[in-house]
This record gives structure tokens, C-alpha cells and sequence, in this order.
């Protein structure tokens, strides 16, 4: 196979094939070389066989019934699988829960003004949230809301409680059913340090048990932690409203500095927006030679900059290693999460600065600079600064911007899709009764060498947009479809008569943004107020959600927590459960007769679409609303 061959198979996108000629030609070794020498890869971990939890092992379980059927302590497959799991969604819950720790702990500091060049932008949310903490806002400052709200706040990630606060977003009926199979999230950090407890040797050895504990788990992340990130993010940088941006390696800019944010947690990324923006270094620019600072976004902090200030984005997952090839990129600052420890060697190859910024995520190659509330607009300035210097350390010899950028619709918040229709939820349900739009679907996730970058995605969203299913989408898949050109008012025309109409009448795209990983927060609270208004529960509805390319522990726990709230959920690559036949029928079977929803696992995108295609004509028919036959 040629190499031109073999991108072809990487990768649907025309900058990602033309940059991996280019790390190929600069020696540049990425990913997909990686996982190519990994081949092949451990069977029994493939299949969740294998367990390392404790010194008496490791130990694996034979799949085919001649070896060993226990581990040493007496573990078998059903239990080490369903451990394995519970662990994943544990490192994924923690992940999000953790990042929305670090924003309650800026509002604290903002409140207690220690936190220079942070503010309140959204003072509406700030009392709104409040309000649902149990805080009576009137006559009280916003400082003084934001103290007691980021208090509030804390308290639900340790204090020992009954349920999490947010979770009164969820309908009732939800909240009972939660209640009824003993799975109501109580503490954020409390149901995550309970499952490291349970999958220790010798506490939890009942799978189905540990199971509905994972269960819990990972609500506690997207009814606690991860809501907590979005909503206080919002309160902190603003609300997002639909805005204009551009997506690709074209956003980068031959004649300009260009820095790029990568990672998760706009902290840091806002302070650096802000100082892009300073005059004096704007200037500073132009004496050194370039015609400004092009500040882009990478993966979802880049998701966090583009969705409220129209930040272009450079790309997703697979494309982070890809952007440093251009040569052209300045300064890359990270936070964390989805930051691969290959991109300070990468950059050596080049002129560009690699700066870490969070005192949990330290990576080889590259320079700590730490950030806190207290210095954060000092220090994010210092390090624009070092990025224009370093503009004239570019070898233009060694720079190519292979593509021109692509344009994209985002920042498609509840509030400002709410707001599209006219101030209430009520015109999307009555397109949705009528047959309109035949229902929604959340794509969200990852990139995975496994699966040939932006396939899945952008597959799945065309197929379901041409059947009337609107989508929305967050994290690297959004990425991918702004990229494809599904975020634009013409992408109407790749949609089916209904949904084309509702989305001519709207000035709306057919697939919208709503957000970052932990905005994944975003869709359940609209299903949920959907579902509220209509007065069923979310599992009735037409509704569904993928992660086609996944790879990551926090996707699983979005996955977990989408299904225990009644959400059908198609998986591309299989989670490591395949071991355990018990386990495998309870994720894709018995689920429906406990939280009425289950998994479901096809790699293969088209079929993906049939499978969300006949879930959501099945849910108009109960709801005996107008349904079409799906063979
Ligand atoms: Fe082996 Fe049991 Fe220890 Fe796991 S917990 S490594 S199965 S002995
Ligand atoms: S960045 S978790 S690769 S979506 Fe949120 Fe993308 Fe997945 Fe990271």
C-alpha cells in the first residue's frame, strides 16, 4: 500500500492527510505509528480479562474456558469485568468532577476578590443557580451570591448528603426510579471514592452490585460535577449564543503569531483571550514582524473558546500532534485531559513553545508555568509575550498551512436554543409531534486511531440529519462536523424535507454545537426539560446519543451517565467488556427494564444511524405520535 494509501485510510480530512505526508517527510512520528507498533494488542485487556488490582496477581481470565477461569483470589470473569468498568468510569467522573472543581474554586476566589481579571459575566445564571442551591438572592451583591453559591457548591462534592443538589433538574418520575434502585447520586467525590473502595480485593464481588454503582457514579458526574463545570462557566465567561467562527488547520495564520490553547478547562484559556487582546502586544507583534496574535483552540478547551468568543478551531484529537507539524504554531499552552505526552517531543522538531499550566498535569518536554486565580492575568500576558518573541525563531522553510479554514455556526447553549424559538420549548415539541424533526440525537466523543479519523462522526451525523433527526453534538465530533461543513446554514440542504424547513425557519444549522466534553450536561438538561413539559420521563423520548470514535475514560462515564438517565446510547469501539457475558447483556439488554434505556455497540456508522433511526421511530409509537415503519 502507498503512503497517500494509507492516509487514505487514517483519515477523512484534507489537512490531516496532507500533514501526516508532511510528519512523515520531517520524521515526525504520531499516533497512528504508535498504535500500528501496539498491534498486536492484549487480548485479555481487550476483553476486560485481565486484573491488576492487587499483588497476589496480576491475574487473567483464559476467554476460551482451558486456562485459568479465577484469579488468584477468587475473582472471576463477571467480576473482574464489571471492576475494570467501574474503574473506567470512576478515572471519568473523577476527570470531569475535578475540572469543575478547579471553576468553583475561581468563583470563590472572584467572590472573595482574589481572582484579578475574573468576573461575573452571567449575573441572570449566577442568581438562577443559586436559587436551585436553596440561596435567596435578593438584596444580596453578586459577590456575595457567588460566595455562597461556590460554598453550596463544595458542599456537594464531599459533605455527606441524600442526593446531589442539580439533581432536581431530573424529572420525577426519573428521580424515583434513581431512588427506587437505591442509584441517586448523593456526594460528587463520595460516589467516585466509593467505587475505588468497591473494586478493592475483597469488598464488592457481586458484578451486578458493582454495576449499579458505576451507574451512580457517573451520574454523579453528569447530574453533579460536570454540571457544576458548565453552569459555572457560564456564570464566569458568559452564556454562549450562537456565533460565527471557522474550523481546520486553516485557522492557523502564515503571517501571524499563533498560539494555541489545548485541553479542557477554560481557566487558563480565557486569561489568555484576554491578553491576545492587549494592545501592547498586539503592537509588540507587529514590531517583531507579524501582522497580529492569532489565538486558536484545540479539542474542548478550543470547544469552551469557540462556543462563547467565536475562537476559530484547529481541530481535534487526532489532529494535535498534526498542527504542531505546520511549523507555523508559536506557543501551545495546555490544562489538561487529552493532552498526549507526545507533543512536547514533536514540538522539539520545531520552533514552537510548549507551556503546562496546572499544577496536576505536568508533561515531558515542555515548560511549567503555573497558573492560579491570583496570577492568572499576569502570567498569561508574560507568556504572550514570549510567544510573539518567539515568532521570529520560525523557520519558514519548515511551515505549511495546508488548507483554507471552513466556516461554522456555534455556541448553541439550552439558553440560546431556547431562546431561537421564540423564548420557550414549546415550538421544538411541536415539531417533533408533528413529524417535523422525528427526533434528537447527541454526538459526542472522541477520535480513536482505531477508527479512521472523522469517519464515524461525520457518517452518523449525515445519515441522521437526511432522516429528520436533529443533531447535536459536542467535543471532538463537533469538531469533526464543523469540518465537514455541517455547521453552516446551507448544510440544510443534506437534510431531510421536515428538518430542512423547521431549520430554514430558525436560521439554525441541522447539526448544532452544544459545547464542550463536560457541556454533555447541556443536552441532558434539555431532555430533561423537554420531558418535564411534556410530562413523561427522558427514557419516553425520542431521543438518543453516540460516541462513534470514543477513547477516553471520561467518555465511558458520559456514556453511563446518558443511559442511567434513560438515554439509548450507540457506541463505535467496544468498552473492554466483551469478557463477560452477563455484563454484556445487562449493558445492551436488562438496563431497559431497569433505567429504560441500554447500550448499544456498532462500530460500522450507517448501521449506528439505522439502530438510532429505529429507537426513535419506537419511542414516537409509545408516545403515540405519528411513527414510520423502520424495517
Ligand atoms: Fe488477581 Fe484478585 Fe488481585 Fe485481581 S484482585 S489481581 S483477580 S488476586
Ligand atoms: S477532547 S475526551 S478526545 S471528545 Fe474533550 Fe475530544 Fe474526547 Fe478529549
Amino acid at each position: 500500500m502507498s503512503e497517500k494509501e494509507k492516509y487514505e485510510e487514517m483519515t477523512i480530512t484534507k489537512d490531516g492527510k496532507m500533514m501526516l505526508e508532511k510528519a512523515r517527510t520531517d520524521g515526525v512520528e504520531t499516533v497512528w505509528d504508535r498504535y500500528r507498533s501496539q498491534l498486536p494488542q492484549c487480548g485479555y485487556c481487550e476483553l476486560g480479562l485481565s486484573c491488576r488490582n492487587c499483588v497476589m496477581g496480576p491475574c487473567r481470565i483464559d476467554p476460551f474456558g482451558e486456562g485459568p477461569q479465577k484469579g488468584v483470589c477468587g475473582a472471576d470473569a463477571d467480576i473482574i469485568v464489571a471492576r475494570n468498568l467501574g474503574r473506567m468510569i470512576a478515572a471519568g467522573a473523577a476527570s470531569h468532577s475535578d475540572h469543575g472543581r478547579d471553576l468553583v474554586e475561581v468563583l470563590r476566589n472572584v467572590a472573595e476578590g482574589k481572582a484579578p481579571g475574573y468576573e461575573i459575566r452571567d449575573e441572570e445564571k449566577l442568581r438562577r443557580v443559586a436559587s436551585e442551591y436553596g440561596i435567596n438572592p435578593e438584596r444580596k451583591s453578586s459577590l456575595e451570591v457567588a460566595k455562597e453559591l461556590a460554598y453550596a457548591m463544595e458542599e456537594d462534592y464531599g459533605t455527606r448528603k441524600k442526593a446531589l443538589t442539580l439533581v432536581s433538574r431530573a424529572p420525577e418520575k426519573r428521580r424515583q426510579l434513581w431512588n427506587k434502585l437505591g442509584i441517586t447520586p448523593r456526594g460528587i467525590d463520595r460516589e467516585t471514592s466509593e467505587m475505588m473502595h468497591r473494586t478493592h480485593m475483597g469488598v464488592d464481588n457481586n458484578w451486578a452490585n458493582l454495576l449499579l454503582h458505576a451507574l451512580r457514579n457517573a451520574l454523579s458526574d453528569g447530574w453533579g460535577g460536570s454540571m457544576i463545570a458548565t453552569e459555572v462557566s457560564d456564570i464566569l465567561f458568559g452564556t454562549p449564543k450562537p456565533v460565527q467562527s471557522t474550523v481546520n488547520l486553516g485557522v492557523l495564520k502564515e503571517d501571524e503569531v499563533n498560539i494555541i490553547v489545548h485541553g479542557h478547562n477554560p481557566v487558563v484559556s480565557e486569561m489568555i483571550y484576554q491578553a491576545v487582546n492587549d494592545e501592547d502586544l498586539v503592537k509588540l507583534a507587529v514590531e517583531k514582524g507579524a501582522r497580529g496574535i492569532n489565538l486558536v483552540g484545540l479539542c474542548c478547551t478550543g470547544n469552551e473558546l469557540l462556543m462563547r468568543r467565536g475562537i476559530p478551531m484547529a481541530g481535534n484529537h487526532l489532529m494535535t500532534e498534526l498542527v504542531i507539524v505546520t511549523g507555523a504554531v508559536e506557543m501551545m499552552l495546555v490544562d489538561y485531559q487529552c493532552i498526549m505526552p507526545s507533543l512536547g517531543h514533536i514540538a522539539a522538531c520545531y520552533h514552537t513553545k510548549m507551556i503546562s499550566t496546572s499544577d496536576k498535569a505536568k508533561y515531558p518536554e515542555m515548560v511549567h508555568r503555573e497558573f492560579h486565580p491570583d496570577n492568572a492575568r499576569e502570567l498569561a500576558k508574560e507568556l504572550v509575550r514570549e510567544a510573539v518573541e518567539n515568532f521570529m525563531n520560525r523557520n519558514p522553510d519548515k511551515v505549511y498551512i495546508p488548507v483554507d479554514p471552513i466556516n461554522l455556526m456555534s455556541g448553541f447553549s439550552v439558553e440560546a436554543i431556547v431562546e431561537a424559538l421564540g423564548g420557550s420549548l414549546d415550538p421544538l415539541i411541536d415539531v417533533v409531534k408533528e413529524g417535523k424533526i422525528r427526533g434528537i440525537a447527541g454526538i459526542v466523543g472522541c477520535n480513536n486511531p482505531k477508527i479512521k479519523h472523522d469517519h464515524g462522526h461525520v457518517t452518523l451525523t449525515k445519515a441522521l440529519i437526511e432522516n429528520d433527526i436533529l443533531v447535536v453534538d459536542t467535543g471532538c465530533a463537533a469538531i469533526a462536523n464543523g469540518k465537514a461543513g455541517l455547521k453552516v446554514l446551507e448544510a440544510t440542504n443534506k437534510a431531510g424535507s421536515g428538518l430542512k424547513e423547521v431549520c430554514e425557519v430558525l436560521k439554525i444549522p441541522p447539526v448544532l454545537h452544544v459545547g464542550s466534553c463536560v457541556d454533555n450536561v447541556r443536552i441532558l438538561v434539555a431532555v430533561a426539560a423537554l420531558a418535564n413539559e411534556l410530562g413523561v420521563d427522558m427514557s419516553d423520548l425520542p431521543v438518543a446519543g453516540a460516541a462513534p470514535e470514543w477513547y477516553s475514560e471520561k467518555a465511558v462515564s458520559i456514556g453511563a451517565y446518558m443511559v442511567g438517565s434513560g438515554i439509548y446510547t450507540v457506541l463505535g469501539p467496544a468498552p473492554p467488556v466483551l469478557g463477560s457475558a452477563k455484563v454484556v447483556d445487562l449493558l445492551t439488554g436488562g438496563l431497559e427494564d431497569l433505567v429504560g434505556a441500554t447500550f448499544a455497540v456498532e462500530p460500522d456508522p450507517e448501521k449506528a444511524a439505522d439502530l438510532i433511526i429505529r429507537h426513535v421511530e419506537k419511542k414516537r409509537k409509545s408516545l403515540g405520535l405519528p411513527f414510520r415503519e423502520v424495517s
